[in-house]
């Protein structure tokens, strides 16, 4: 019995010392194959991060410049992550500080704790029309402001379009300000939209972009305010009932670069992104326009729609124009007077 039992160990172990030496490399080997995705000094993967869906003008406008980019050289490989599924807007922003991200591309909302001069987009019914956003952002005063961004560890190659933004609610229709009064509204996670929503009588709740639907289907908010776009495209009206036009404020969306990654990229590699970055944007201008005018019409046989009359908007105005005094004072008060003038001289 003793012999037996020995012999069944000793053929257990010669069992196991034989699997171990066939089962693979080692840890480091390990290691190295899987590390070689990342490093492999000949392909660089640029990840991108997107809060929105893969159905979106964002995520189609990032399809565009991957498909630059990778026409353009064999050193780069783009992939574009959507949904927040690597991370929300503000922690995308962070991870591109550190050198842990490549590239996302959030409204600038969330931006401006980054860099509070970007706050001017967050002023109340200062951008009115397409023509007026194009002339301020693709103009010299686009450019001043990126400027400010690499202090940041960050390099804004392009802008492209969030939209006007409008408000949806699953409490009433909103026809005047009165029917704003005790709703609760997500926001941005943003000062000034946090300021504008109490100032119009309701109960902002700042959150980020990722939480949203949950929040709307588990009713912990009342509404919230985004373009036409992403009230259909993220399926909003399968938790909201009432659409209202305010065209409140206009989000651009920022490309932003990782300065770290930036930096150690060659001269042609850095012109062949900006350039897809530049060229990718106004594609996703166009179509996230034609998507905004055709997502209206959807959301109308989904929603019921309202619109605030002109002499409505005169009471919303009047509502934050205390907010736009007091946080015109908090953003560099150059800035401010130059993207007031530029929408000034664009002004209809
Ligand atoms: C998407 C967000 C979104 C924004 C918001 O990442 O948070 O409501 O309008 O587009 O940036």
């Amino acid at each position: 019995m003793l012999r037996k039992n020995l012999f069944i160990t000793l053929l257990l172990l010669a069992v196991m010392v034989i699997l171990a030496a066939c089962g693979g490399g080692s840890s480091e080997d390990n290691k190295t194959a899987s590390g070689s995705a990342e490093s492999n000094g000949d392909v660089r993967t640029l990840r991108i991060s997107l809060g929105l869906n893969d159905q979106h003008p964002l995520y189609k406008g990032s399809e565009k410049f991957k498909e630059l980019v990778e026409s353009q050289t064999d050193s780069l490989k783009v992939e574009i992550y959507h949904s927040g599924q690597i991370a929300d807007d503000r922690s995308a922003i962070e991870m591109l500080q550190f050198g842990t991200l490549d590239i996302t591309i959030p409204s600038s909302a969330p931006f401006v704790s980054f860099v509070p001069e970007y706050g001017v987009f967050d002023l109340p019914f200062t951008l009115t029309d397409t023509e007026m956003v194009d002339a301020v952002l693709q103009g010299e005063f686009g450019e001043t402001l990126a400027s400010k961004v690499e202090s940041q560890g960050i390099v804004q190659l392009a802008w492209w379009e969030n939209g006007f933004r409008q408000l949806t609610n699953n409490s009433k229709p909103i026809n005047k300000l009165e029917d704003l009064d005790g709703l609760k509204i997500r926001v941005m996670e943003n000062e000034t939209h946090i300021a504008s929503w109490k100032a119009l009588g309701t109960n902002p709740t700042p959150m980020a972009f990722t939480e949203l639907f949950t929040a709307m289907q588990q009713k912990t908010v009342d509404g919230q305010e985004n373009p036409y776009p992403s009230i259909l495209l993220e399926k909003y009206p399968e938790v909201q009932k009432y659409l209202t036009e305010t065209n409140h404020v206009y989000s651009p969306f920022l490309f932003l670069f990782s300065k770290k990654v930036w930096d150690e990229l060659t001269p042609e590699e850095q012109e062949i992104i900006r350039n897809a970055a530049v060229e990718a944007g106004e594609y996703n201008r166009e179509l996230t326009r034609q998507t905004a005018t055709e997502s209206l019409e959807e959301l109308k046989k989904q929603m019921e729609f309202t619109k605030i009359s002109d002499e409505e908007l005169v009471k919303f105005k009047e509502a934050v124009q205390p907010v736009i005094d007091e946080y015109k004072s908090q953003i560099d008060s150059e800035i401010v007077d130059q993207y007031l003038s530029e929408i000034e001289k664009h002004s209809k």
